[in-house]
C-alpha cells in the first residue's frame, strides 16, 4: 500500500491531477478478440491497488511487420487492439541489435557499454578447455549481479515477478525474479532460456496461474513475457501457414508472416487474460521487440557465406532493419491513447517503470521516464538518441570497445552510422557487405537508408560524432572516410 501511495503521489507530481487524466477519453478498442470494447471493459475494471506491469518483448520481427504499422499482408489484430488502448511511438529504437544484450538493456536502463553484456556468448576460442569457456559464460553472466533490474526493484517493494521466454543471464532468481521457467546455464538447454521457450508455443498458462496466483495473494505483479516468437524456428501453425502461402510468395516469407500472427495471437490470450481477470486499468502493458529482422528468401542473391535467415540490414546492424521498433505502454484510464512521433528508446522501459510503480531510478540511468509525455505532453528535454552494435560473440569480457562495430546517433531527421574495427567471428558475414566509412542518412525521407550524406554535410557528421562521444567516451577511431 505504502509504494501505491507513492506511486499516486509521484503521477500527481508531474501530471497536475490523476483525476482529470483519467477522465481522457479512450480510443475505440479496435478488434478485440474478446468480443468487448475497451470502454465495455473499463466498466467493470477493478482499479484499487498498485499497478501491476507486464512487459511483451517481440523476438527477431521488422518494426514494419504489424497491422497498425501497415504492412500489407501480416495481419495481428492482438497487437492492433493494443495500439489502440497505448501511447505508440512509432519511431522505437534499441540500443543494440541483438537478443542478450538488447534484453539486459530493457531489463537494467543500461547501454551495453555498462552494463557489460555486448554479445549473445563469450568468445569461441579452440584453445579453450571445456571448463574454461564455461567459466567465460558464468563470468558474462555474473554481471547481472553487480547492476539493479527491474524485477530486483521491484522485488524489493513488495511485487511477485514471473520470468517466462528468453533469459540468458543465469537462473531466473539471478535476475531478481520470484518465479519463473528457466533454470538457466548450466543447466541443460541453459544458454538462453530452456524450459523458459515453451512460453507462447505452447500456450501462455504458466502466465494465467501466475497471475492469479498473485491476484488470489493480493499481491502486485511484474511478468516478462519475451517467448521466441516470431523467432527461428519458423515453424507456425499450418492453418497459418496455409492464410500465407501464395503462389508469388516466396514459403520462407510465408513462414515468417505467420510466425508473426501466431505471436499476436498468444498477445492476444494475455491481453483477454487482463481483461477477464479485471486487471486491465492497473496493469501497464509495455511492448517491445528485442531487435528487427528481415526475412531472408531464396530470390535474393545473398553469397555463398551468408548462412542466416535474416537478410542484410537488418539483425545485428544498426540500419533501421535492426534497430527500430514499436514501443507501446498502455495503462487505460492514466496514459491516453496516443499516436506519438517522438523518438524513444527501450532505455526508456527502465525509469518509466519505475515512476509508474512510484519507485525511483538512479541518476546514472541513459533513460527517460516517458510517463509526463504520455500523460500530459510534455515534451521529453531530449536531443537525441545512441546505440550501438557488436560483435555476435564478446572478444573481451572486460573491454567492450574490443567488440564494438557500429555506433549510431539519431538528431531528429539525421541519423549517423559509425563503423568500428573489430575481430572475426561467426558472424562477420553480416558485416562485412556493408559500408564501413561514416554513413549520414536522412531516415525521415530516406527511411530505407539508401543515400550517404555525410560527404555533404559534415558539419551534422562532427556534431552527432559529438553527441556520441558525449554518451561514451571512446578512445577508439572510427574508420575514416
Ligand atoms: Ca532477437
Amino acid at each position: 500500500m505504502f509504494q501505491w501511495i507513492l506511486a499516486v503521489a509521484a503521477m500527481i507530481c508531474f501530471s497536475g491531477t490523476l483525476a482529470a487524466v483519467a477522465k481522457e477519453p479512450a480510443k475505440p478498442s479496435g478488434s478485440v478478440t474478446s468480443g468487448e470494447s475497451l470502454s465495455t471493459i473499463l466498466e467493470t475494471q477493478d482499479t484499487t491497488g498498485p499497478v501491476n506491469v507486464v512487459m511483451i518483448v517481440s523476438d527477431d520481427q521488422a518494426w514494419t511487420d504489424y497491422g497498425f504499422m501497415k504492412h500489407h499482408a501480416i495481419q495481428t489484430p492482438n497487437l492492433d487492439r493494443l495500439a489502440a488502448r497505448s501511447a505508440l511511438f512509432r519511431r522505437g529504437y534499441t540500443p543494440t541489435p541483438l537478443c542478450r544484450p538488447s534484453l539486459m538493456s530493457m531489463i537494467t536502463g543500461h547501454y551495453a557499454h555498462r552494463h557489460g553484456v555486448t554479445g549473445n556468448d563469450p568468445r569461441q576460442d579452440k584453445s579453450l578447455m571445456p571448463e574454461e569457456y564455461a567459466a567465460l559464460r558464468e563470468q558474462l553472466i555474473s554481471k547481472i549481479d553487480a547492476i539493479p533490474t527491474i524485477p530486483k526493484r521491484l522485488t524489493d517493494s513488495g511485487y511477485v515477478s514471473l520470468q517466462t521466454g528468453k533469459w540468458w543471464e543465469g537462473n531466473f532468481s539471478q535476475g531478481g525474479f520470484t518465479d519463473g521457467m528457466t533454470r538457466g546455464f548450466p543447466q541443460p538447454g541453459g544458454r538462453h532460456g530452456d524450459d523458459g521457450l515453451d512460453i507462447g508455443r505452447k500456450g501462455i498458462g504458466r502466465i494465467r496461474e501466475f497471475i492469479d496466483s498473485a491476484v488470489a495473494g493480493q499481491k502486485p505483479f511484474f511478468v516478462w513475457y519475451a517467448p521466441i516468437l516470431p523467432h527461428t524456428p519458423h515453424t507456425p501453425p499450418q492453418r497459418l501457414l496455409e492464410k500465407y502461402q501464395s503462389p508469388d510468395r516466396p514459403i520462407e516469407l510465408a513462414r515468417y508472416f505467420a510466425m508473426c500472427e501466431w505471436f499476436d495471437e498468444t498477445c492476444g490470450e494475455l491481453l483477454n487474460h487482463l481483461d477477464e481477470r479485471k486487471l486491465t486499468s492497473r496493469t501497464l502493458v509495455v511492448y517491445v521487440t528485442d531487435n528487427g529482422w528481415i526475412q531472408a528468401t531464396s530470390e535474393m542473391k545473398l553469397g555463398k557465406e551468408w548462412n542466416h535467415g535474416f537478410a542484410p540490414r537488418s539483425k545485428q546492424t544498426s540500419y533501421e532493419g535492426g534497430i527500430r521498433t514499436p514501443i507501446m505502454f498502455s495503462w487505460p484510464g492514466t496514459i491516453p491513447p496516443a499516436d506519438l512521433q517522438t523518438p524513444v528508446t527501450t532505455l526508456d522501459v527502465f525509469p518509466t517503470i519505475m515512476a509508474a510503480t512510484g519507485l525511483s531510478a538512479a541518476d546514472d540511468l541513459p533513460g527517460s521516464n516517458l510517463l509526463p509525455l504520455m500523460i500530459e505532453q510534455r515534451p521529453l528535454n531530449r536531443r537525441f538518441l545512441c546505440g550501438e552494435s557488436y560483435s555476435h560473440d564478446i572478444a573481451d569480457l572486460d573491454q567492450p570497445e574490443v567488440s564494438l562495430i557500429t555506433r549510431w546517433c539519431i538528431e531528429g531527421r539525421w541519423k549517423l552510422i559509425l563503423t568500428y574495427d573489430a575481430p572475426e567471428d561467426r558472424y562477420s558475414f553480416v558485416h562485412a557487405v556493408n559500408e564501413k566509412r561514416p554513413q549520414l542518412f536522412d531516415v525521415l525521407a530516406d527511411p530505407a537508408e539508401k543515400q550517404n550524406l555525410a560527404d555533404s554535410h559534415p558539419d551534422v557528421v562532427k556534431r552527432l560524432s559529438e553527441n556520441l562521444q558525449s554518451v561514451w567516451k571512446l578512445d577508439k577511431s572510427p574508420i575514416a572516410q
